[in-house]
């Protein structure tokens, strides 16, 4: 090779080191760029200085040298104004954060409407000296029918059809058997109340679920009318939606009392004119109540010359639902954000 050829040859090497960084666009491709022609070309040339007549060798060497170092500058230049570009874009991005913008709405988690009922009733039945007790999820046939005058056979077992377990015990359909559980743990006088989750075998509606909560309250002393169940009742009541509550009382029949009583408050949903939820009746089914039956005082071992009682099943879901104006009992054992944000959220709307 002579002095002409490697200034041919140096020019190819220098267009090509212009083209790669005018295409490279990150820092990675830039240094695999340079190194491809330092380690490819650039040497080639150098190795080349053997062939040069002795007195053209130092000549060519420097004029190697000039291009491997107008190269180098070229990718250094190219690096630098890569870093520039990168540093003003994040520069940018910053300048598009405005600290004064509200932050992204969050959703709080809270009670379930359920268990902010379930703990109001608790508390105005604290006060008025009752305890809260619980009971079995899983119950014997025995505190769930029969101690509670519902013999096999008995027509009223098959409205609280249920889920039966192979040891020969059942999913309780009411929170009922926890009469007979606390008189038999504590004796007269009782004021209990048992608030707690049931289960039945159901035809799912808007106001019927397979799995609802239910409070049970019993008060067993001497002298306990009828006058005093009915008072504890509205009392309740008011308490819970702090105002007068439209109810009406009908004969109800449930084998554990006697008298026994429906008692159904107005619907919340539609303001009594009749909607899905209290199909069409106007009335919401939410308390049913009565005298304690002399049999089931019996099976508590309370003789009920001495004793009389009143007892009540009050649906908490449903009692939810009216307070809340949820219009669909599935909601609210669902994942539905609707039904089960903080209430004071629904702000009364109907759901
Ligand atoms: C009973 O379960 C009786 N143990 C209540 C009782 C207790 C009566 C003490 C007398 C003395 P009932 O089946 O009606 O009764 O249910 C009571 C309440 O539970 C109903 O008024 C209703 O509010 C609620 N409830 C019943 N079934 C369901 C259901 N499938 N889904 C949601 N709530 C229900």
């Amino acid at each position: 090779m002579d002095l002409n050829e490697l200034a041919h040859l140096l020019t190819r090497i220098e267009s090509e080191a212009a083209g790669a960084v005018s295409e490279a666009r990150t820092a990675d491709a830039l240094r695999a760029a340079e190194s491809k022609i330092t380690k490819g070309p650039l040497a080639e040339a150098m190795k080349s200085i053997k062939s040069f007549a002795a007195e053209e060798r130092g000549q060519a060497g420097q004029n190697i040298n000039k291009t491997k170092q107008l190269i180098a500058e070229k990718f250094a230049a190219a690096m630098d104004a890569l870093r520039a570009a990168g540093v003003a874009s994040e520069r940018k991005s910053a300048s598009d954060f405005d600290p004064t913008l509200p932050p992204a709405r969050t959703l709080r988690g809270g009670l379930h409407p359920v268990t902010i009922v379930q703990r109001e009733v608790e508390r105005i039945f604290s006060s008025l000296g009752f305890a809260v007790v619980g009971g079995p999820e899983m119950e014997t046939e025995f505190y769930n029918f029969e101690a509670l005058n519902i013999p096999a056979m008995h027509p009223a077992r098959d409205a609280q059809d249920t889920f039966w377990l192979t040891n020969g015990w059942l999913l309780r359909t009411h929170t009922s058997p926890c009469q007979v559980r606390a008189m038999l743990r504590y004796g007269p006088p009782i004021r209990v109340i048992a608030p707690g989750r049931c289960f039945r075998y159901e035809a799912i509606d808007a106001s019927h679920e397979n799995t609802f909560y239910q409070l049970e309250g019993l008060l067993i002393d001497k002298d306990i009318s009828i006058a005093h169940l009915i008072a504890f009742m509205k009392l309740l009541l008011r308490e819970v939606f702090h105002r007068d509550v439209k109810v009406r009382l009908r004969p109800g029949f449930f084998p554990f009392v006697e008298p026994g009583f429906e008692l159904d408050m107005s619907c919340a949903i539609c303001d009594g004119k009749g909607c899905p939820t209290c199909k069409r009746s106007g009335w919401v089914e939410i308390l049913p109540c009565g005298m304690v039956h002399p049999n089931v005082l019996r099976h508590g071992k309370i003789d009920p010359h001495e004793y009389t009682g009143f007892a009540f099943g009050l649906g908490l879901t449903r009692l939810a639902m009216m307070k809340y104006g949820v219009g669909d009992i599935r909601i609210l054992n669902s994942g539905d954000l609707r039904g089960i944000v903080q209430p004071e959220r629904l702000g009364g709307a109907k759901v």
